[in-house]
């Protein structure tokens, strides 16, 4: 059981796991460019599109009428088009390589100047598994999974790791407990665990997560948290369900307030207390805790049922959000704007330009038009760092690449 597993000293709280590594060198001599680490970058690999194909419920795969790529349709905000598909805009988006291709990935890196990659499987990993009654079914599909990640990391050595997934399963946390123990013997590539906002069906402020949480602070795994579900579907009113907004409101707006209410519920709960070596990376710059990190704040010290809970000594929040941005909480750099990507400093604290990782979201948000090579949305979110931070400044450099090496443990290019 977790707490009988005894392991070295954690670095402190906040710090970078390999302080005493030697400074990096993130530029390239003979480009004079900087190194770029891609943290956020997933892949669908084989044996889960498989899995994809075989169902009849998102998320799934499914060809449509005059269409020549199949479709992936994994959002829940794509259901309501599932049943009565426009023959011009079918729902999804098209499956091309970019999901499937450990070349497609590559080339993509090259084209981007990119050294990295932390590879991770994409939204929404194995929740849909999770209704199956036996939650030992989960971890031959997670191992082989992260099997798979790792042997696309042993072909290109020194260019791709990734973050593993997880068994997780509403009726057995101890499903997961035998892969968190053995991620970093079996992989060597591997450098945290991707998971969604759901844990093991209730949230991240479920108890029942405490297991999975301490195994990981044990073993200093970084939980990169992404979103998958957005908000439900009647906020954003009927039109967006005929699909006539695409994917804007759930992906620009549902996302980041997924993640900032998963985050929000942690905190509140006091998982940030109980786990405070626990490392979290969150998806999309945070969502919009930067900005409403100190809403939280107020609404704490103002609450009249949490004041008389920590008068009555029934509980107490030990630190304040911003302590746990500026310790445990990490941020990746998807937000395609200065202002955002200030504002994701800014909250993470007086050293948080330490605590910024650079990514892309890759395959996600590809360019529309024939011909085009280079990917829109990461020319948008490389401006934001040269613009908010200044071209070729160490701070620069450092969300560019330099934090997520010493953050993740990664060699240098
Ligand atoms: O475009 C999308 O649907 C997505 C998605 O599902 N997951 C993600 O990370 N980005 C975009």
């Amino acid at each position: 059981m977790p707490s009988s597993k005894k392991k070295p000293q954690q670095p402190a709280q906040g710090e970078p796991s390999n302080p005493t590594a030697p400074a990096v060198e993130t530029t390239d001599p003979q480009t004079n460019k900087p190194n770029i680490v891609d943290i956020h970058t997933h892949m669908y690999p084989a044996s889960y599109i498989k899995l994809l194909e075989s169902r009849n419920t998102i998320p799934l795969i499914r060809s449509f009428p005059g269409h020549p790529e199949p479709r992936l349709v994994l959002l829940p905000s794509e259901v309501p088009l599932l049943s009565n598909p426009s023959p011009t805009h079918p729902p999804g988006r098209p499956l091309t390589e970019a999901y499937t291709s450990l070349d497609a990935k590559i080339a993509f890196m090259d084209k981007h100047n990119i050294s990295i990659s932390v590879l991770s499987l994409a939204n929404p990993w194995l929740e849909f598994l999770s209704t199956s009654p036996d939650p030992s079914s989960l971890l031959e599909p997670a191992l082989r999974i992260n099997v798979e990640f790792e042997v696309m990391c042993n072909q290109h050595p020194g260019r791709l790791y990734f973050f593993g997934v997880l068994p997780l399963h509403p009726e057995n946390t101890l499903c997961a407990l035998p892969l968190v123990l053995s991620m970093k013997m079996k992989f060597k590539h591997c450098r945290g665990v991707i998971i969604g906002t759901n844990g093991l069906g209730k949230g991240l402020d479920d108890p029942d997560m405490e297991d999975v949480f301490e195994m990981l602070e044990e073993d200093d795994l970084p939980i990169f948290l992404h979103p998958h579900y957005g908000l439900p579907n009647q906020v954003f009113g009927e039109r967006a369900e005929k699909g006539e907004y695409g994917h804007v409101l759930s992906l620009a707006l549902g996302f980041p307030m997924e993640t900032t209410v998963a985050v929000s519920r942690m905190y509140l709960s006091g998982m940030f207390d109980k786990f405070p070596k626990l490392k979290v990376i969150l998806a999309h710059g945070g969502g919009t805790l930067p900005f409403l990190a100190a809403r939280i704040e107020s609404c704490i010290r103002h609450d009249g049922y949490l004041h008389k809970k920590e008068k009555e000594g029934r509980g107490k929040i030990k630190r304040s959000i911003w302590e746990v941005l500026n310790s445990q909480v990490y941020l990746d750099a998807v937000v395609y704007g200065e202002v955002g990507l200030k504002a994701a400093i800014q909250a993470s604290g007086e050293r948080g330009v330490e605590r910024l990782m650079f990514g892309t979201d890759h395959p996600f948000f590809p360019p529309l038009e024939e011909g085009e090579e280079e990917w829109g949305s990461v020319v948008m979110n490389t401006e934001a760092v040269n613009k908010g931070l200044g071209e070729g400044s160490k701070e620069a450099r450092m969300v560019l690449g330099e934090n997520a090496i010493k953050i993740l443990n990664l060699e240098k290019p």
